[in-house]
């Protein structure tokens, strides 16, 4: 069991569809004991049975759009655990508004600060707050995507956003490792989520995405899962700033391979 007396706190699971809810499962089954966030009263009940399955009746409200939400939701926290020794930031948010359409045409100042400010430095800002209660070896992990570094339709300011979030990955690696604190993200392939069905004509991105991999299809929240619960585990002590891909090998192709044969 990769996470036998690790005590990890999940954010961003707002449906049973949610990556979150794939690294919860993967996590619980290699024995992390799991504690949950969430963002309003209105996703507690998605919350509740998949906390139930996975052991764990830690669930507290917090809306990383807001300081004072953040500090009393690690607070609460420390009433159950004193210390404890990562979380997973697995938050993403743009207004439906800047995710369709010509960048340049459909991005304005408060589009992109919301993206970034939800997007980024909430991971920042989650680091900030809970420090002083991480136990050494603690890994930190995010979720970005590709858009970080390439550009496709509709993606638009989450693209930019993801950028400075695995930035801010790197950046938060150099500021913690003095403390023996790792923090890593992972660049998953599209997965059909709540959060995707908000990117217009993401079923497109799925088929394109299958077309191109190497591996000739998309990824599950599960495969997401399991190497969260590595990149989490003592196993993986020696990688920290890393962005690890986790994508079929899409991002490794120019295009695809039948593209040119003959036939
Ligand atoms: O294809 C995909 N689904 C990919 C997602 C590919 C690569 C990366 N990702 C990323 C997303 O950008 C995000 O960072 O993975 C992360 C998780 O996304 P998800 O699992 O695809 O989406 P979803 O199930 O919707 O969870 C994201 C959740 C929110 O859900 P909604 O859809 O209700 O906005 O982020 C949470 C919320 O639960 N969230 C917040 N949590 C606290 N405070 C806030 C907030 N202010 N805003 C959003």
């Amino acid at each position: 069991m990769l996470l036998k007396n690790k005590k990890i706190l999940i954010s961003g699971l707002a449906n049973k569809y949610s990556i979150a809810a794939g690294i919860a499962y993967a996590m619980h089954r290699e024995g992390a004991e799991l504690a949950f966030t969430y963002q309003n009263e209105r996703l507690l009940k998605n919350l509740r049975p998949i906390a139930d399955e996975c052991g764990s009746n830690i669930l507290i409200e917090c809306d990383v759009s807001n300081d004072d939400s953040i500090k009393s939701s690690f607070e609460e926290l420390s009433k159950k655990w004193k210390k404890f020794d990562g979380f997973v930031h697995s938050i993403g948010f743009a207004p439906a508004d800047q995710l369709e359409g010509d960048f340049l045409e459909v991005t304005n100042r408060e589009g992109f600060k919301i993206a970034h400010d939800i997007s980024s430095y909430s991971f920042t800002a989650m680091a900030k707050e809970s420090k002083s209660m991480l136990n050494e070896n603690s890994a930190l992990l995010t979720l970005t995507y590709l858009g970080s570094t390439q550009t496709m339709p509709n993606y638009n300011v989450m693209g930019l956003a993801k950028a400075s979030l695995e930035a801010n990955t790197r950046f938060l690696a150099a500021s913690l490792g003095k403390d023996n604190i790792r923090v890593n993200a992972i660049s998953a392939g599209p997965i059909k989520t709540l959060a995707a069905s908000g990117v217009k004509n993401f079923r497109k991105m799925l088929s394109q995405h299958s077309n191109k991999a190497p591996l000739g299809r998309t990824v599950t929240a599960e495969e997401v899962g399991n190497v969260a619960a590595f990149m989490c585990s003592d196993y993986a002590s020696g990688i920290t700033g890393e962005i690890t891909y986790v994508d079929a090998g899409f991002n490794i192709a120019a295009m695809p391979l039948n593209e040119l044969n003959d036939d």
